[in-house]
């Protein structure tokens, strides 16, 4: 069955494009219904617009706190009644009752290899740390911000002349691999969180992953 999918967004969405586009060749057997972006304006929407997917702004300036603005994203997320719910470059920290709602079901892509570079700014933190890798990874989300369980990785070298939108680029087309891929995934049912007390992770075809996520080859 067609799994329902909403994606969130603040910006150019070009993950979002990568995903309505394995959408619509059926490399993943999902459909986004919905797309939601809680700033005005942005590209993001544009390419929901041309995609013909359903497209709205929940503006968080129209609303004075976090407590009062998750409602309201909740409700209009669940009018789609999805099964998935994707983060891709979404902006605003979610509150613990709105993530508990999602939980097991909401997805994000962080441009980072986490555990490393938490928050905002990782390219530029990974270049002035003297890095010479970075990467990003798909986790589940969870109340613990960029904490959640990891998916799956990709890493990409960073080389000495790079600037910080050199090493965006680089990441951003390792983002279009693998998020579609992830998400397909879920699709397909073959991915959910688990969770033992209070630790949460992922489970792929009903192995645990490792906290670093699936390796690939
Ligand atoms: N919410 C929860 N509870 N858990 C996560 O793991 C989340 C989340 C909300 C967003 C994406 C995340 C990222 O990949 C994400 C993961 C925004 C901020 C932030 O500081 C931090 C992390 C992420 C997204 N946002 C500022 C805020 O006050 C606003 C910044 C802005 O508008 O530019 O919300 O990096
Ligand atoms: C992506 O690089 C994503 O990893 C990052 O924002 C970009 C969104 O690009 N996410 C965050 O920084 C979350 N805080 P896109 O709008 O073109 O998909």
């Amino acid at each position: 069955m067609t799994k329902r999918i909403v994606v969130l967004i603040s910006g150019s969405g070009s993950n979002l494009q990568a995903i309505i586009d394995n959408c619509q060749s059926d490399a993943i057997a999902g459909e986004v219904v919905g797309v939601i972006s809680n700033r005005p304006g942005v590209f993001g929407l544009e390419r929901a617009e041309n995609a013909g997917v359903s497209n709205q702004v929940v503006d968080h300036k129209a609303y004075n706190s976090r407590e009062e603005y998750d409602p309201v994203l909740q409700q209009a997320i669940d009018a789609y009644q999805p099964d998935i719910i994707v983060l891709a470059g979404f902006m605003r920290i979610l509150t613990p009752g709105f993530v508990q709602h999602y939980q097991g079901r909401m997805l994000n892509i962080h441009p980072s290899l986490l555990p490393k570079y938490q928050g905002l700014n990782t390219h530029q933190r990974a270049i002035d740390a003297g890095d010479q890798e970075h990467g990003v990874s798909v986790h589940f989300v969870t109340e613990e911000l960029d904490g959640g369980p990891v998916v799956l990785q990709a890493k990409v070298p960073i080389f000495a002349e790079d600037s910080s939108d050199d090493l965006a680029a680089r990441v951003h087309q390792q983002e279009h691999r693998i998020y579609p891929l992830v998400v397909g995934w879920m699709c397909q049912e073959r991915l959910e969180m688990g969770s033992e007390g209070t630790t949460s992770f992922a489970v792929l075809d009903g192995n645990k992953l490792p906290a670093q996520g699936y390796a690939a080859n």
